[in-house]
Order: structure tokens, then sequence, then C-alpha cells
């Protein structure tokens, strides 16, 4: 395996909007960015992603772009950027942009162009469509609800989006889109930025048949599959790196939904030139049910182990992984997989900021998950904001669903969750704003937050601190070999990563009850404790409720 910054590095996801607010209007911005370097270093993490910071109506947060390469001024503009940049880079951070090539924003000049004239010289930046039979062109269903096609006045046809209807999808298929799409890459390559996160990237090439789907009864969970990995996708990339992403020392993530094992090798293999690493979801929809997000389901622990261990197995010596358990995208990872009551969450959060730092692959760390940030569960719909969220809710009234029981499942698995504030200190807003913020913020910041942490050498804050650091003196964690020891084992994970000099095995109780190691064959008698969430009478026969042990041979 070669050796990279970026296999080393340790990335840290800011979603701006809820991270701090320095101007006073309720949103985060770059200069609230800027002010917190110093923590955002003290973590010892390597690399920021920083999520979209471009010229936008906001329609997704910042995910539908009407300028690739204008800051928004909310946040501060470029003059913010550019300091951001500066003083990340004086103080050895590296910066990811998140770059949203699927689509753009409906008010990008491109599709207003696009969308005056059949024949406007822009018409083929996008797809557009006549009606068949009086209606869509095809049955897709957008991935935030309701048909993929919208009718436009002007010129009576209908054009694509698989987002909202503000988030028209490229044509990549035209050359002058792809030439476009390289320039800005390669404006920011310029402009000096380390890497891109590239949002849905496994969608940008479309059948062109564009065929009814038959989805399946579950298609809530399988719509993906529809879109995704289309004829074209390799060439793609492959151009992409060659002409632009190649001639830099960057890195490169691809958000992929409906990658899967079958076809993620062919993202990243070493030897094919398209993308570093790739996110796949395998473990992150592996809680929906048949009824897609909102129709959840427990999750027994060999399948959520057996998703780690078939991705290592699939890129060992040939790709790199990206492993992580929440962004902004998804539920809280402690009230996901750990758990959020008082008497586990510390322990819990700790456990998976072991797993985090310990399974080979790139870590990726979500703000505010280092001090243990839970779901909210706000009283009423009215205090949500996420347009998913908000899409799936207009569904579910039209099905006539009990929406007391509905709103049961948008605190559980709204992306709202993860956007509240990030929490600064018990003070007013807790310490992100001096006024009312954008979203409410959970209202546990009162005991969760970073001040608290600071000060408490227990904290899941400082023991963020301290896996962060083992992992970065001890490589064997990053390059080392990996083999999990206990793949039908219901309650712990137990594995081990080694090299020729290193041997280190982890043990996590994924329950809350005492939990017996003895049958697991390991060489873990002659080991020797390096870290563990517990402070006090450590054994590796027993682990107590969500212990976590990270020993040494
Ligand atoms: O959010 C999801 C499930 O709750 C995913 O299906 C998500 O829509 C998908 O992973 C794509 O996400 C990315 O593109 C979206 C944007 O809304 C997300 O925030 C972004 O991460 C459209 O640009």
């Amino acid at each position: 395996m070669k050796k990279t910054w970026w296999k080393e590095g340790i990335v840290y996801q800011i979603y701006p909007r809820s991270f701090n607010d320095t101007s006073g209007n309720g949103l985060g911005d770059i200069p609230g960015i800027t002010e917190k370097l110093d923590y955002i270093k003290s973590l010892g993490v390597d690399i920021i992603w920083l999520c979209p910071v471009y010229k936008s109506p906001n329609d997704d947060n910042g995910y539908d772009i009407s300028d690739y390469r204008a800051i928004s001024e909310e946040f501060g503009g470029s003059s913010a950027f550019d300091e951001l940049l500066e003083k990340m880079h004086e103080k050895g951070l590296k910066l990811v942009m998140d770059l949203v090539l699927n689509h753009s924003s409906d008010e990008h000049e491109w599709f207003k162009e696009s969308r005056k004239s059949k024949d406007n010289p822009y018409r083929d930046y996008y797809f557009w469509k006549p009606a068949k039979n009086d209606k869509e062109p095809n049955n897709w269903i957008s991935f935030f609800s309701g048909s993929a096609w919208l009718k436009d006045d002007i010129t009576e046809e209908y054009f694509l989006h698989l987002f909202t209807k503000k988030q028209p999808d490229l044509n990549w298929e035209n050359p002058k889109v792809r030439k476009e799409i390289h320039d800005i890459v390669e404006f920011w390559c310029k402009k000096g930025v380390d890497g891109f996160r590239m949002d849905v990237i496994s969608l940008i090439s479309k059948q062109l048949d564009f065929p009814d789907t038959e989805y399946p009864k579950d298609y809530g969970r399988t719509i993906k599959n529809y879109y995704a990995n289309g004829p074209r996708i390799h060439e793609y990339l492959n151009e992409l790196n060659k002409k632009v992403l190649s001639k830099y020392d960057i890195m490169t993530v691809g958000e992929g939904p409906g990658i899967d094992l079958s076809n993620g090798l062919e993202y990243v293999h070493e030897d094919r030139d398209e993308l570093n690493m790739i996110f796949h979801f395998d473990h992150m929809f592996i809680d929906n049910g048949a009824g897609g997000k909102y129709d959840p389901i427990d999750v027994p622990l060999p399948k959520f182990k057996k998703v780690f261990n078939d991705w290592d197995k699939k890129l060992k010596d040939k790709g790199w992984g990206s492993i992580f358990l929440g962004n902004h995208d998804f539920s809280r990872m402690v009230s996901r997989f750990g758990d959020d009551g008082f008497k586990h969450h510390a322990n819990s959060a700790k456990l998976l900021a072991m797993l985090l730092l310990t399974i080979r692959g790139t870590t990726y760390i979500y703000q505010g998950d280092e001090i243990g940030m839970t779901n909210v569960a706000y009283p009423s719909i009215d205090y949500y904001n996420d347009v998913e969220t908000l899409g799936s809710w207009k569904e579910a009234v039209k099905r006539g669903e009990n929406m007391d029981e509905f709103l049961k499942l948008v605190h559980r698995q709204s992306r709202d969750n993860a956007r509240t504030p990030m929490q600064w200190n018990n003070k007013i807003n807790a310490g992100f704003s001096d006024s009312n913020p954008w979203l409410r913020v959970n209202p546990n910041y009162e005991k969760i937050n970073v001040e608290n942490q600071e000060n408490d050498p227990n904290s899941i804050l400082n023991f963020y601190r301290k896996m962060i650091a083992i992992r970065k003196t001890n490589n064997v964690l990053v390059y080392g070999e990996y083999i999990c020891l206990n793949e039908a084992d219901e309650n712990l994970f137990v594995y081990k990563r080694w090299d020729k000099s290193d041997l280190y095995i982890v043990l996590l109780n994924f329950s809350d009850e005492t939990q017996t190691t003895e049958h697991i064959d390991t060489d873990i008698k002659a080991s020797h404790l390096v870290i563990s969430n517990y402070n006090h009478n450590h054994s590796f026969i027993n682990l107590r409720p969500w212990e976590a042990q990270l020993r040494k041979l």
C-alpha cells in the first residue's frame, strides 16, 4: 500500500451553518470557523471537510449552488474564505471542499439560460424532455419525495431533478458541461485547497433512455440503485482525474449512494485513477426497513460488523476506505449506534470513537460527535428545517398516517438531528450565536458542551484527543492488517490490527450488560491495556456495559 497524508490524516467535518456564528445573525459563518481553529487543531485532526459554502439560495442548505466560484456572502464572502484557508495552512491543517457537481441550483446562470428556449445554447446543460402521454417523461421519484421531473412553463417541457425541484441535474453527456466542471475544479485547486468531497458522484451518469422503473415495494430503501453507477460514470471520473485532479497533491472522496461491495472498488482502485476514497452507505442505511428511512428496523450487531469486515477485505491492498458513523445527513451516531441515555452516554460515545480510530481507513469525525452530541426531539414539525424531513412529512400526511407516530420517527431519523448548533458552552444558545439560531439548539447543551468537557480529564472530548494521539503515533492502526475475531457474536466486536512489529486488539462491548470474552480465541492474555473508556479495574475477561479496550501485545 502506498503511504500518503490522506490515509494517515484524520478528517473533521464542519457543517458551517451550525458551527459558530460571529456575525450575530443566527447562522454559522466562515470567520466562526477561523475563530475555532485552535480548538480544531487541539483535537489532533489534520484535515477539515467543509460542507458547501458557495453562493446558494439554500433550498438544500448549500447543496444547491448558484455560483461555483463565489463564496456565500452570508458566510462571509471570499475574503473570509481566503483568510480561513491561509490560517489553516499556517497551522498545518488541510482543507477539503464539498463539490456538488451532479446538480446546480435553478438559480445558476446556466439554468436561467437553459429554461429560456429549446434552442438556447445552455439548453443541453440539463435534461429536458417533452411530456409523455400528457404526463412526466417517466415515473422516476426524487430522493426528496414526489416526481423527479418538473414542467417548466416557458417551454412546456420537463427537467430532471433527482433532489429538490430547485436542484436540476446537470447533463454530463454534454462535453461543454464537463469542461465547465473541469475548470471549476481547477479553479479551486489553483486557490490551494487540498481536496474535494464530491456530492452524490455516483449519480452523474444517467441512463439516457430514461426507462420507467418498476419500483419494488421496498423502493424507499433501494431507490438509489436505479439512478447510480450509470454507463459512463467511470469514463467521466477518469477524465476528471486525468485532466485536473492528477496534477495536484489533493485528496478526493466521492459520496456514493448506490455504491456497494459489487462496484465500490471500481471507483477507488489505486490503478484506475478515479477517486481516492468513497463513502458507501452500507452501514448507514442498514436500519432502513422495506419502507425506507422512516420505517426503521433494529440491526443485530453481526450485520453491522459484516459491513466493516466485507469492505476491508474488498479494499485490502487495492483501494482505501472511509470510516465514518455520522454526518450532516443522518441522526447522531451516539443516538444511533450507541446509547444516548444518561447511564451509558459517555461510555458508548467513547466506544464509537475507539471504533472510528482503529478500523482500517481514513477516519471522518463529524462536528459535535467529539463531545457526544445527541439527537434532538422537537415538539412539533414546525421546528424542523430539512427539506428531506419536510418532504417525507408531507407524503405521510397524504398517506393518512398517524402523525403523532410519524413525529416519533422524525425524532429518530431526521437529518436535523445532526444539524442542531454546535454546543460550545452552557450560556445562551449554547455559545453558538448571540441571536436566535436558524435551528433550535438541543436543550441538553447545558450538560453536553465543549467547555464542560475541556475541564474534565475523563470527558468524551479528552478521550477523542487521546485516541487521536494514539492513532497518529502508531501507523499500524492506519496501515496494519485487520481481522474481526468474532463475526457472529451478538454483543461484542473484537478485532486485531497488526504489522511486522506491533499487534493491537480492540475489544468493544456494544451492549448494556457485562459480556465475557472467554470464548474468543486471541493472544489477549499476554496483552496489556493501552486505553479504555472505564478508568479502573480492567479485566479482559469480563467487559462491562459499553466497555471499550485497546490492548497491545
Ligand atoms: O440524506 C439522505 C438520507 O437521509 C441521503 O439519501 C442523501 O440524500 C444522499 O446521501 C445524498 O446526500 C448529499 O446530496 C444531497 C444533500 O441534500 C445532502 O446533504 C448531501 O450530503 C443533495 O445534494
